[in-house]
C-alpha cells in the first residue's frame, strides 16, 4: 500500500470506495458503470454526472480521464477532486450547478489501475509508469504510446518491451487502451461523437498540452490553422488561471500514439493533456508529492476546468466561431 506521508492518497480499493459512496451521497447525480477490465481483470470505472444521470439526453458530453501512467497517482486524486465538487457542490454552487445542467461529465479516475496498484504493493513507491501486460521480453506497455492514430509512426515511441516508451506490439493492444477506445467509440450516437472534449491529466511539468504530438508541424491532416488556434487559445486562457504552461504537445517531445492525437483526429474531440504539480522535479521525486500537497494541486484547477466546461459546448467559440 501507500507508504507513510502518501496514505492520503487513494489505493484502488479505496478509489473504488469513494465511487461508491458517491453513488450512496448522490443517486440522482450520477451514474456509476465499468468500462470493462484491466489486464489482470480490474474494473476500470466510469462515473456519469448530470442532472438527469439514468437518461442520455441531448447536451454536450465531456470526458475526463486519469493515471493512464501508473505512478501519476496525484491524477487520481485531481478525477476525484472533479467528482467531489461537482456533486458536493451541485446544492449550494450555482455556477457548478448551471455546468452539470448543461454537460454529460464523464469521469475515469484510473485508466492504468493495474500499474498504480503494483507501484505501491511492496510498501514503497516503486516508479512504474506503464501498465503490467507481459510482453516479448519483459513487462508492460506505455498506454500513452498504443493509441490508433500515427501509431508508432515518428520516434515518439520505442519499439523495446522494456522500454518506459513500449508502444506494444500493435495499437490498442492494451486492454486498458481498448476499453476507454470503446466506450468513446459507443458515444457516437446517430452518426455524432457526443463527447466533445477531453483532459487527459498526468504529471508532471505543470503544463497544458494540446494536439498534435507526433509532429513539430503547427498545422497537419485534420488539424487546419483556426482549430490549431482554438487550440491554443483556450489552451492559455486555462494555463492563465492555473499557472501552468501552454504548449503544443510536440514542443515538450514528439510522442506518437497518444490518446490526445487519437481523440482529436478520430473522433474531432478537444482534447489536452494537462502536466500537474510540480514544476520540476530530481530523479523519481517529481511523481511522488506528499499527501500534504493532495489539496492544494487539486483544488488549483478548479477554474481552469470550469472554463474548459464551459466551452465544451463548442470550443470554437473562444476564437469567436460558430459551431
Ligand atoms: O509522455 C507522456 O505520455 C506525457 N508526459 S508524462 O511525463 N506524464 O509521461 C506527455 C504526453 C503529451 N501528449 C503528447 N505529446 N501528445
Ligand atoms: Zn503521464
Amino acid at each position: 500500500d501507500f507508504p507513510s506521508g502518501y496514505t492520503g492518497y487513494h489505493n484502488y480499493a479505496e478509489m473504488t470506495a469513494e465511487l461508491n459512496q458517491t453513488v450512496t451521497d448522490h443517486p440522482n447525480l450520477v451514474r456509476l458503470s465499468s468500462l470493462g477490465n484491466s489486464y489482470q481483470g480490474r474494473a476500470l470505472p466510469a462515473l456519469k454526472i448530470s442532472n438527469n444521470p439514468a437518461v442520455d439526453q441531448a447536451k454536450p458530453e465531456v470526458l475526463f480521464t486519469c493515471n493512464q501512467h501508473a505512478r501519476e497517482h496525484l491524477t487520481v486524486e485531481m478525477c476525484l477532486h472533479i467528482i467531489k465538487r461537482f456533486t458536493d457542490g451541485y446544492a449550494t454552487n450555482s455556477a457548478i450547478k448551471a455546468l452539470v445542467d448543461s454537460r454529460e461529465i464523464w469521469v475515469v479516475p484510473s485508466v492504468n489501475p493495474d500499474g498504480a496498484e503494483y507501484d505501491i504493493a511492496a510498501g514503497t513507491l516503486r516508479g512504474w509508469r506503464k501498465n503490467r501486460q507481459p510482453n516479448s521480453t519483459s513487462t508492460g506497455t506505455d498506454p500513452n504510446r498504443n493509441w490508433g492514430y500515427q501509431w508508432g509512426c515518428c520516434g515518439g515511441s520505442s519499439g523495446t518491451g522494456s522500454s518506459e516508451t513500449y508502444r506494444g506490439p500493435s495499437a490498442f493492444s492494451a486492454p486498458e487502451t481498448q476499453r476507454v477506445r470503446d466506450f468513446v467509440n459507443s458515444r457516437v450516437v446517430g452518426g455524432v461523437q457526443q463527447i466533445k472534449a477531453h483532459i487527459d491529466w498526468h504529471t508532471y511539468s505543470e503544463l497544458i498540452l494540446w494536439p498534435y504530438g507526433y509532429t513539430y508541424n503547427d498545422t497537419a491532416t485534420g488539424l487546419n490553422a483556426d482549430q490549431a488556434n482554438a487550440f491554443g487559445t483556450l489552451g492559455r486562457q486555462m494555463a492563465a488561471l492555473n499557472g501552468y504552461t501552454p504548449q503544443q504537445s510536440s514542443d515538450l517531445y514528439i510522442t506518437d500514439g497518444s490518446v490526445n492525437d487519437w481523440m482529436w483526429a478520430t473522433h474531432k474531440i478537444w482534447s489536452y493533456t494537462f502536466e500537474m504539480y510540480p514544476k520540476s522535479g530530481t530523479g523519481l521525486n517529481g511523481f511522488y508529492p506528499r499527501d500534504t500537497q493532495i489539496a492544494t494541486q487539486v483544488a488549483r484547477n478548479n477554474t481552469a476546468v470550469d472554463l474548459f466546461l464551459g466551452y465544451a459546448d463548442c470550443v470554437p467559440r473562444v476564437i469567436g466561431q460558430t459551431c
